[in-house]
This record gives C-alpha cells, structure tokens and sequence, in this order.
C-alpha cells in the first residue's frame, strides 16, 4: 500500500512521543500528581488555579527539552526522502516531529513552547526548557500568558483543522499511529480519508476506538515497526 502510494498521511497521537520519554495522556505514566490530564487541560482550571496549570506545562517543559526523536519520528521524515508526498498532523504538542527533519507537519493541537497573552494575544516562542517565572506575564501588556495549546472544550485552530481535512480526502494511505482514537475532531480524520478511498493503517500497542477502520492493524511500538515498513 506504501510502496504504491505517492500521498501519504501520518495522525499521530501521544504513542508516537512514548519512546522518547514523553508521558502519554492515558495509561501508565500519564499522570502528574494525580490529576487527570482532562482535569487540567481546559480553560476553566487554567481560570480557577492557572499557577497549577502552568506548574503542569513547566513540568512537561522541562521532559519534552530533554526527549530525543525516535526511530520512529526519523522513520517518518526518511519516507519524505523516498519522493512521496509526506504529511504529518499531529495531536502532540512537543515539536519531536519537526525536530526529526519532517517538513510538512500540522499541529493540531498546538504548541508547548507557544504562549499567547491573555490580554493583548500577543504569541510567544521559548524552545527552552522550564519557564523561571511563572504565571509568565506578557512583555508588553504585564497580563498573564498561557500555553498556545488547544485544551478540551476549545475549537482546533481553523487553518490547521481545514489543511488536515483536505489533507485526508486526497490521501491514499493514512497511518494511525499512537492514538487511543478518543478525543475529536483529530479522530474524524480517519473515516474522512477512509471515505475519499484511502488505505487506513493502524499503528497502536493495543486496539483502540479507530480498530475498526483500519485495513490493517500493526500492534507494535511506532519506533520498533516505522523503520521497518520504511525498508
Ligand atoms: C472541541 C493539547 C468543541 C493540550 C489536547 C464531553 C465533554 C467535553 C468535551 C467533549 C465531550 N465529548 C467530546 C468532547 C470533545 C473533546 C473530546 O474529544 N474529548 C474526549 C476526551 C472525549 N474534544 C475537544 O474538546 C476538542 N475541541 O471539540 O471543541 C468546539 C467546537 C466548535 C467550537 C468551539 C468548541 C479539543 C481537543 C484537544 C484537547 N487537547 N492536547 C496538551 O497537550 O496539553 S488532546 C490530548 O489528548 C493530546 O493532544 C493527546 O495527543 C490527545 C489524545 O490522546 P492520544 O494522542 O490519543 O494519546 P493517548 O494517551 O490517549 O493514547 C496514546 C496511545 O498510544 C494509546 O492508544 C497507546 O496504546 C498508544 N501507544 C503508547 N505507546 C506506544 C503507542 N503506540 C505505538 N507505539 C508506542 N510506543
Ligand atoms: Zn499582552
């Protein structure tokens, strides 16, 4: 299905980051002090306790700074050298796509080292790790920054959500890879490329709520099979 396909489309889900020591949302690890991540990531904790919110962003700071790409993000970024046009979107906020060389990749979620000011909307970058102060406060208007990522409850950034859909209606192959399947409208993706007539691959260690669209299903590590399917 690879080989004969020149338009292919990974969705990655937190699965595809775990090898490289990245806490994924569910299952073992996923957690910090007990919160569930829907607990935190939404507008209104950040609201009621936004130094805890941000204590749970600099605590995913400083693991991300220090996680590597794996096989299986370089797996990824190699299939672009093959000819084939390669794009990824991804639910992950840690950039490790990018980092690997991938040269078409949309966030969907958006981004750890984004901040935006909750007042002027003013966009920050910081690629280091922990932030010194936190809340940070805005430069220029002294308000409060927050994460420029999409937490539950808000809508995707449209550009992103657009390029994402139309990326799937003109895919032959998308692969699933690392995704429980669970949070929309990332999950929609699926039945939309399915629909234009796509080959759906699922790359998971363990069946998930997407199962029963793949046409195939590989229940294995991203990082162990990506380098292989490459070969
Ligand atoms: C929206 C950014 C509406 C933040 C994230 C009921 C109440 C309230 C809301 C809803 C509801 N029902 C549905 C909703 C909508 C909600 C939703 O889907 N909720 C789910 C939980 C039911 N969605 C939203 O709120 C979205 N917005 O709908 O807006 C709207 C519409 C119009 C106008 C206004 C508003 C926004 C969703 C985005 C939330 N933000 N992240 C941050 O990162 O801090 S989502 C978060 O979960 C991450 O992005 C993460 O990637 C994502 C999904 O999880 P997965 O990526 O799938 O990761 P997970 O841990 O779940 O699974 C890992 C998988 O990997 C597992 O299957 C595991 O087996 C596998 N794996 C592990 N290791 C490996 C592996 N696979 C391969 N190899 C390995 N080595
Ligand atoms: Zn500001």
């Amino acid at each position: 299905m690879i080989s004969e396909s020149a338009r292919i489309i990974a969705l990655t889900g937190a699965g595809m980051s775990a090898e490289s020591g990245v806490p994924t949302f569910r299952g073992r690890g996923g957690l910090w002090r007990n919160y569930e991540p829907q607990q935190l990531a939404t507008p209104e904790a950040f609201a009621r306790d936004p130094l805890l919110v941000w204590e749970w962003y600099n605590w995913r700071r400083a693991a991300i700074h220090e996680a590597q790409p794996n096989a299986g993000h370089k797996a990824l970024a190699a299939l672009e050298q093959t000819g084939r046009h390669v794009t990824i979107i991804t639910q992950n906020v840690d950039s490790l796509h990018s980092r690997a060389g991938s040269t078409h990749v949309i966030e969907l979620h958006g981004s750890i080292w984004k901040s935006v000011c909750t007042g002027c909307a003013a966009v920050f970058w910081d690629r280091r790790g922990k932030l010194s102060t936190l809340p940070p406060l805005c430069p220029e208007c002294h308000q409060m920054l927050r994460p420029g990522v999409v937490w539950f409850g808000e809508s995707l950034p449209p550009m992103a959500w657009q390029a994402s859909a139309e990326a799937c209606s003109e895919a032959e192959v998308l692969l699933v890879i690392g995704s429980s399947g669970v949070v929309y409208p990332a999950a929609d993706l699926a039945p939309i490329a399915r629909q234009a007539g796509a080959w759906v691959i699922e790359i998971n260690l363990e069946p998930t709520a997407l199962s029963s669209l793949a046409d195939l299903s590989f229940h294995e590590a991203a990082g162990q099979i990506l380098p292989k399917l490459l070969q």
